[in-house]
């Protein structure tokens, strides 16, 4: 809501019609004569060898999947391959024109993509250039491989690499592009400009977007091409990819030249159909895919459709969308029309489809039509056309046998090193910018009026006197979260900051207040309501080596990124090989007072997910040090913020909270209240119940609890708390999350198991209950509260003299409910 923009009443009441232009449909037209003087003969050439490769490596993918052989090799792969036989054109011809600066991301389907990209990038590499990313890439493995015994140029051996490395990658061998860890559905090569490719279908619609934001906001060069099947219409991630791609504010409010449209073209890669769900007439209703360009904005995202089944349309195509991306015009949607002959898998029994369809299909074949093209307009004769089919014939062969020999292409060493994968899950970096310039800024950090109010703040609940600082002298935990980011906006170039009312309003509770004035429109933004895609573009932005924080408002909008926080954002590092670095905070707020749906805290959730740090501090001092500690690191952080504590004080780090630059390591519990007789856990805002009950405890009983603050739940060091109850034998742990198979019960299950002879009873949890959270009037009724504490220690850890529960924490009740599942 950016007041420089009025909306007037009389303009928008006033009547009009929407008017929509033509969308080209097939509209190429030129003969291979006329495309003569655009490409020579060797180019030609080029196009068809590319689609041959394609043809061969698919064929060859499904003889090894349907027969376990291929040209007398015998193999069983019992992974995943979805082939694309039928849709090299539009592959080909996507690559044609990209540069290695132009990323491409894909889908499950997505081998020929990668192949053509690969093969594009070859030709546009010097030998030299081409050499130093074979030589480096791991260390020089692959290239050893296909290097032995080789004779011819690099160019040749480039190719030798990249089918060797594709191919190792999709049946799991470390010499793999990802070393074995991505897969058929997950390979890539970003030294070419392969980034990607996802196994959940629509994967790329938001990412890809966060890459092209990369690509602008870091002024990088090229272009990003998201390749998607036409089926992944249907899925939310690929339509909140396209409404955060063109949003007006690229081109209304982003300053200078960085105003313009995404470098960035959504590729549909249109086989009409899904598995077997007919988009065109059973599943979708766009009946033709680039008609859903027209609603989106008045540009119509330039939405064309072209012939996948010609390459030269395909790169026609490309070449003309390209120029506008240029002219910052973009983003742009195509339908690339095309059909995959393939099944869907090779054991795809093709029951949703007619043989006539198929077989017509196969009539058109592009790579015979275009062959015969060729030898028409005298370009090439058919033996020539034959020996390249031929040869590939013979290089596939010989590259399918160096991957399956387990001597030369061994997987990872998991029976030597059963952790190899454990540690790849984390790139645990910490690098304060993640690239070496200015950090584009409004006005110095001193000028900041926010900053300047902060110096006048008391950074200590109480003051000198003992008397508790009034609420507007007081640091609080929300400024010590905007310390940390400002400061790190001002350090780090490459961070950018997006989601919802994140500008103008400052974040829904004022955290971002102060960062308006300090940074440009393209460092902070606001998103569309979009929580899919303001974590998929913050992983985009990320892997392409910027560092981010995406905000969710509250932490029930996070299934709303249930894709994005599962499947993609934890899992790329890891997938990768650890070539991609994922510096990526996300800022979940947990609400209250706002009833069932806004506000349960699901730091559980998130932190049952391999391949995620999470935090949750409660104190400003801890919010600080940590959130600089995220923000420093190289790793994906779901980082929880309490809405019940925004305003709250340091009460417990006795110098308060500094003014300078701290780091609180991840994973060190604290001890916020030292005592002997019981040990209290906790994990975000119940740290406040679990000291009052620590106080009662003391008060009226004479027991001494010691209140331990979990602070981050991944990772987690159990060495302080079994040190605690080494000395107390007691343990509760309390938190706000429902408890039936929280983080709580998961470290009070370790416990056991780890300090066992030392404990006197068993571990007791204190969590919310299995409820729907009620309204704020009624939340002392499923939040833990102080006397639950002391309730759940009288009834089953040790009996606390005179004490009436008020609460029944009995055995007995505990089976009941967990019988009715509440
Ligand atoms: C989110 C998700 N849902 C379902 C699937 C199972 N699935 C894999 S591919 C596919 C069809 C995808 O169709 P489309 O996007 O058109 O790509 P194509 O397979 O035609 O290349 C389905 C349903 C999946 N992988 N991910
Ligand atoms: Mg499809």
């Amino acid at each position: 809501m950016p007041k420089s923009q009025n909306i007037n009443p009389k303009e928008v009441r006033k009547p009009q019609f929407i008017e929509f232009g033509k969308i080209p449909v097939n509209q190429y037209n030129k003969t291979i004569e006329e495309e003569k003087k655009n490409f020579s003969s060797e180019d030609f050439l080029r196009i068809y060898h590319d689609m041959v490769v394609i043809r061969e490596f698919e064929t060859m993918l499904n003889l090894i999947k349907t027969t376990n052989e291929y040209n007398g090799i015998s193999y069983n792969h019992p992974g995943p391959a979805h082939l694309s036989i039928g849709q090299e054109a539009s592959a080909v011809g996507m690559a044609y024109n990209l540069n290695i600066d132009d990323f491409i991301f894909g889908s499950h389907r997505s081998h020929g993509e990668i192949l053509a990209k690969g093969l594009s990038s070859i030709n546009k590499l010097d030998e030299n250039n081409l050499y130093s990313i074979m030589s480096s890439f791991f260390g020089g493995s692959a290239l050893k491989v296909v290097e032995k015994d080789f004779q011819g140029n690099i160019t040749d051996l480039a190719k030798h690499f990249l089918l060797y490395g594709a191919l190792a990658e999709i049946f799991a061998r470390e010499n793999g592009f990802n070393k074995g860890l991505g897969g058929s559905m997950h390979a890539f090569f970003t030294p070419f400009g392969i980034y990607p490719n996802n196994a959940i279908v629509g994967g790329s619609g938001d990412i890809s977007v966060g890459a092209a934001l990369y690509k602008k906001i870091n002024r990088k060069p090229g272009i990003v091409v998201c390749n998607i099947g036409d089926a992944s219409l249907g899925c939310g991630p690929v339509w909140e990819g396209i409404t955060f791609a063109t949003m007006d504010q690229y081109k209304t409010l982003w300053d200078g030249d960085y105003k313009g449209g995404l470098p960035l073209i959504f590729n549909f890669m249109n086989n009409l159909y899904g598995m077997g769900g007919q988009t065109m007439g059973e599943t979708m209703g766009f009946n033709i895919l680039a008609r859903v360009g027209a609603g989106v904005n008045p540009e119509m995202m330039h939405a064309e459709r072209i012939d996948g089944y010609n390459p030269l349309a395909v790169i026609d195509a490309f070449k003309r969308k390209k120029k506008l991306l240029g002219e910052k015009k973009g983003p742009v949607l195509l339908d690339t029309l095309t059909y995959r002959i393939s099944g869907h898998s090779p054991s795809d029994a093709s029951s949703y489809r007619s043989k006539d369809e198929i077989e017509a299909w196969q009539n058109e074949d592009s790579i015979v039509s275009f062959g015969n093209e060729l030898v028409n307009a005298k370009i090439a004769r058919q033996d020539q056309l034959e020996e390249i089919r031929h040869q590939t014939g013979e290089l596939i062969t010989h590259i399918l046998k160096l991957t399956v020999d387990d001597n030369i292409s061994p997987r990872l060493d998991l029976t030597s090193n059963p952790d190899l994968i454990g540690k790849m899950m984390f790139s645990n970096g910490s690098a304060e910018r993640m690239e070496d310039r200015k950090p584009e800024v409004l006005l110095p950090l001193e000028e900041n009026p926010r900053v300047k109010s902060l110096k006048s703040k008391e950074r200590f609940y109480k003051d000198k006197e003992g008397k508790p600082v009034s609420k507007a002298k007081l640091f609080q935990l929300r400024d010590g979260i905007f310390e940390s980011v400002i400061d790190r906006f001002y350090k780090d170039p490459t961070l950018a900051a997006w989601g919802e009312e994140n500008r103008d309003w400052g974040g829904a509770f004022a955290v971002y207040r102060g960062l308006t004035e300090a940074l440009p429109y393209h460092r902070l933004f606001n998103s569309p309501i979009s929580e899919g895609a303001i974590v998929g573009t913050a992983i985009g932005y990320g892997m392409c080596g910027g560092r981010v924080i995406a905000e969710i408002m509250y932490c029930d909008f996070l299934g709303r990124s249930g894709d994005e926080v599962f499947n993609q954002l934890p899992k790329w590092q890891a997938m990768s090989g650890n070539l991609i670095k994922m510096p990526v905070v996300i800022r979940v707020s947990v609400g209250s007072k706002y009833g069932a749906q806004h506000s349960q805290d699901w730091s559980s959730i998130t932190a049952h997910i391999p391949g995620l740090k999470v935090v949750f501090p409660a104190t400003p001092y801890d919010a600080k040090g940590l959130m600089n500690t995220a923000l420093q690191g190289t790793d994906p952080v779901i980082f929880f913020e309490s809405q019940r504590l925004y305003d709250i004080g340091e009460m417990f780090h006795e110098a308060g909270v500094p003014e300078g630059y701290y780091e609180i390591p991840f994973g060190e519990p604290d001890i916020k209240r030292a005592g002997d007789d019981i040990t209290i856990l906790t994990i975000g805002a119940t740290l406040y119940p679990a000291i009052k009950a620590a106080e009662t405890l003391q008060q009226n009983y004479g027991m001494s609890a010691e209140v331990i603050d979990a602070r981050t739940l991944v990772p987690f060091n159990y060495e302080p708390v079994i040190q605690s109850v080494k000395k107390t034998g007691r343990i509760v742990l309390t938190s706000d999350a429902s408890s039936r198979g929280s983080f709580l019960k998961e470290i009070a299950q370790t416990i056991t198991e780890l300090a066992f002879d030392y404990l006197d009873a068993p571990p007791v949890v204190v969590g919310s209950r299995n409820w729907i959270i009620p309204a704020h009037e009624m939340e002392q009724f499923f939040f833990p509260q102080p006397d639950w504490i002391i309730d759940s220690i009288h009834e089953r850890i040790v009996p606390l003299k005179g004490h009436k529960s008020k609460n029944d924490f009995s055995a007995a009740q505990s089976i009941l409910l967990n019988k009715e599942g509440v």
